[in-house]
């Protein structure tokens, strides 16, 4: 077999293999707990990175045919319908470190999920690049415009010289009418040091845009800040947040006890917006992230009206191993018209899945699971009210 033939070859067994990963359809797990349905199959991974951004295709160039841009992780996408399609923005890691946003679209949301031909270009803010960008939450607003807030993280220009680690984390801020041409706004402003997991509420609050934030002193560790806040802003050309108030904490002894954070936009329902949170804990293996749900009012958004105690979901199987271990995270989901509900979670840092639900369900979930008590002999309390409810049915 001649070189140039050889190359060939290894190349077309490369695109086989890719097609076959992005065209296998996913199933349904038969288990559930009735209120979501997760997938047999991860829905983006880095495998799905599509082969052009991973190999010179040209013989000449690549002899070997070798690949010649490596990829680590595909997760923390941000979601939502975009005409018929659904569309997920994700958080790419290369092998250089360096994470970055692209378009992956699928005809029915859960299987056949394909990147766009190319990365999505974030202008970045003059003399001030982004060193890391992650994490983009992605919200049709009624002003006409899909906002894309993200993470942005930076040097800390304060750190000693032999620190080269700590970093300062804001809210990168994008706006688009079409996900191929992004403008950029300036970074968030807030009284606080730093802030990650911030989120636009879609519609205007009394003419103002509201936004879901985390404020935090410290890079990883929340310090004295924390919890999900919500503030006010007049201008998105000028993002500068007021009255910025927390309206959901961490507590002491929960699944939120170190931190917390919005996940999507929320998702407006006749009962009240349902909204989708990670929460943190610590553990002797290190940070443990899941997911909870909570609900706020139509006539006031800073009004928590129902919160479930507890995770609605955390890391089971193959979820619980990747690059950071032990994390659920979710910052997309997308509700159909007719009421479907896709929650797109990443698990451990490392690839996309889905679970399905419905509104209906949802809601049902968030109003009549129990609340935590927040002590031992108040779960054991809840526990034996299910029981003396059910007596004579079991
Ligand atoms: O590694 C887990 C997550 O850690 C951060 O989230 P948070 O600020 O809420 O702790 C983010 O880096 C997130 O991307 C990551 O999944």
């Amino acid at each position: 077999m001649n070189q140039l033939y050889k190359v060939i070859t290894k190349l077309d067994d490369v695109k086989k293999h890719h097609q076959k990963l992005i065209g296998k359809t996913n199933k349904q797990v038969s288990k559930s707990n009735g209120i979501y349905h997760r997938y047999k199959n991860p829905v983006v991974t880095a495998d799905h990175i599509p082969i052009h951004w991973r190999y010179d295709l040209n013989p000449a160039t690549n002899p070997k045919a070798l690949e010649r841009i490596g990829f680590n992780a595909a997760f923390n996408a941000g979601a939502m319908k975009w005409n018929d399609t659904y569309v997920l923005c994700v958080r790419v890691e290369g092998n250089d470190r360096k994470s970055f946003f692209a378009i992956a679209e699928s005809p029915n949301g859960i299987d056949n999920f394909k990147f766009w031909d190319k990365p999505c270009v974030i202008p970045q803010i003059e003399n001030n690049p982004d060193t890391n960008a992650y994490d983009m939450r992605l919200v049709k607003h009624e002003d006409g415009w899909i906002y894309g807030i993200f993470c942005t993280e930076r040097k800390d220009p304060n750190a000693a010289p032999e620190d080269t680690s700590s970093a300062i984390a804001n809210a990168g801020i994008v706006r688009t009418k079409d996900l191929l041409n992004w403008e950029r706004l300036p970074d968030l402003i807030s009284d606080s040091g730093q802030q990650r997991n911030v989120v636009v509420h879609p519609e205007f609050v009394n003419g103002k845009y509201a936004v879901y934030t985390r404020p935090q002193d410290g890079f990883i560790s929340v310090g004295n800040g924390g919890g999900i806040g919500l503030g006010f802003i007049d201008d998105m050309t000028n993002p500068d947040v007021k009255n910025e108030k927390i309206i959901n904490n961490k507590q002491y002894h929960t699944i939120y006890e170190l931190k917390n954070g919005l996940g999507p936009a929320p998702i407006k329902t006749e009962k009240g917006w349902l909204h989708l949170a990670h929460g943190v804990r610590n553990t002797a293996a290190g940070l443990r992230y899941t997911i909870y749900m909570f609900m706020t009012s139509l006539d006031d958004i800073a009004k928590v009206t129902h919160q479930p105690a507890g995770y609605f979901m955390a890391p089971i199987n193959e979820e619980r191993i990747g690059d950071v271990s032990n994390v659920l995270f979710s910052n997309g989901w997308i509700a159909d018209e007719d009421g479907k509900v896709f929650i797109y979670y990443a698990s451990s840092d490392t690839r996309m899945h889905v679970a399905t639900s419905t509104i209906d369900i949802l809601i049902d979930y968030c109003q009549n699971s129990p609340k935590d008590t927040f002590i031992s002999s108040g779960s054991v309390q809840t526990i034996i009210d299910l029981v003396d409810k059910n007596k004579g049915l079991y």
